[in-house]
């Protein structure tokens, strides 16, 4: 059994068409309605909408990325419970549609983060890149944090200060976009007072404290996923450790037990991505996806490659630190022991060859993550012939 193979698609403003991810040998679809703000509940009618379009182009919507987790509900605030109702909602009207697979995440404020959205790697493709003194810079001199100096060390303090003086004014100005890219609607330009305001509705929000608002979560939803079939998937935090003062929840394997023992049962699941938790080097990933194997819902296969200094970047999706021979053996194995092909996509490719010139979302242009797939699809393919075999 093979894994099922889909790629993610932003919907009808995507650059990038269904067409295209049919011809990348896709059988499924993963994506979401991004013009519904997080809270609302998502009728039967839109979502129909959305599979119709899908389905058209001979494929299926088989994941949903993401059902987004409001910032009320994170911080437990305003009109918390009626999303929370809202969200089972969605799920219940997901579930009549046939859509069993959701993807969320629990970040505060930010999604993923990166300074560089186009650093360029040796052959001239483009690749995301997290450079931890550019971070650094953009806390301390762009956004100016109050108290931002305590989360480094002196030494880190002054390194990122001359690298900060390094650079030129378009340069600053491209850093500060880039770093904010994982805010919701971040096609607008944010101003560093906005950005500190939606930080300051953290400041009594501690890790523990964001845990049990994501344990109270996980306990109102889980009952509706059990009694509908859906199988939810929490996204790792990217990167897996605490950003700009804010907590982070989902980054180690002991949060993920945590987060599975708040409510014990498989529909309670993981979006395993190797990407998001291949930037710490003590998480163990052949360990983790064996131990919640039963958990994983969702794979998402990408490399990052990092350095002693903490940076790291987007690797090819066989190069990089991950071992992606012994993660898609252990996958194939788990398939076989669960009897069901999990769907997968490939994460985050190169911007390269024709894709150079176009403006696509960082990380999701065509080639590269075609190019991703074409990979892993091979690896998978060999690793399960040699299997059969044994
Ligand atoms: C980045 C993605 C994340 C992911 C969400 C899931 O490329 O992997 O934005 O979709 O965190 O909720």
């Amino acid at each position: 059994m093979l894994m099922h193979q889909t790629m993610r698609w932003f919907g009808p403003n995507d650059p990038v068409k269904l067409a295209d991810i049919r011809q990348a040998g896709c059988a499924g679809v993963v994506t979401a309605l991004h013009h519904i703000p997080p809270g609302h509940v998502w009728s039967v009618t839109e979502i129909n909408i959305r599979k119709f379009i899908i389905e058209t182009e001979g494929m299926s919507w088989t994941v949903v990325e993401s059902l987004p987790v409001s910032e009320a509900i994170k911080t437990q605030s305003g009109d918390y419970l009626v999303h929370i109702n809202n969200y089972c909602q969605s799920l219940r009207n997901l579930a009549a549609c046939g859509i069993k697979v959701v993807t969320y995440n629990f970040m505060p404020v930010l999604d993923w983060v990166r300074t560089d959205v186009n650093w360029k790697l040796p052959d001239g493709a483009r690749a995301l890149y997290f450079g931890k003194l550019a971070f650094i810079a953009f806390d301390l001199f762009l956004l100016q944090r109050p108290n931002a100096e305590k989360d480094y060390t002196k030494e880190e303090i002054r390194q990122a200060k001359s690298h900060f003086d390094s650079m030129r004014e378009h340069e600053k100005r491209t850093l500060f976009a880039n770093a904010l890219l994982g805010l919701p609607g971040s096609d607008e330009a944010f101003t560093p007072a906005q950005v500190l305001k939606a930080l300051t509705t953290y400041k009594n929000i501690d890790a523990d404290r964001l845990r049990q608002h994501l344990f109270f979560f996980l306990q109102q939803v889980v009952p509706v996923a059990q009694e509908t079939g859906i199988q939810l998937a929490i996204h790792p935090d990217d990167p897996p450790y605490p950003v700009l003062g804010l907590p982070r929840v989902v980054s180690t394997e002991s949060d993920i037990a945590a987060i599975i023992d708040a409510a014990p049962v498989t529909n309670n699941g993981l979006c395993f991505c190797t990407g998001s938790l291949g930037v710490r080097p003590d998480n163990d990933l052949l360990l983790i996806l064996r131990r919640f194997s039963e958990h994983v819902h969702f794979l998402h296969l990408r490399n990052t490659a990092r350095d002693q200094f903490g940076n790291f970047y987007e690797a090819t999706h066989l190069g990089g630190d991950t071992d992606m021979y012994s993660i898609v053996k252990e996958i194939l194995l788990i398939q076989k022991k669960r009897g069901k092909s999990l769907p997968m996509r490939p994460d985050h490719g190169h911007q390269m060859l024709d894709d150079l010139d176009k403006k696509t979302y960082p990380g999701y242009s065509a080639i590269g993550r075609l190019k991703g797939l074409a990979e892993l699809r091979g690896l998978e393919f060999g690793v399960y012939r040699w299997m059969l075999n044994q």
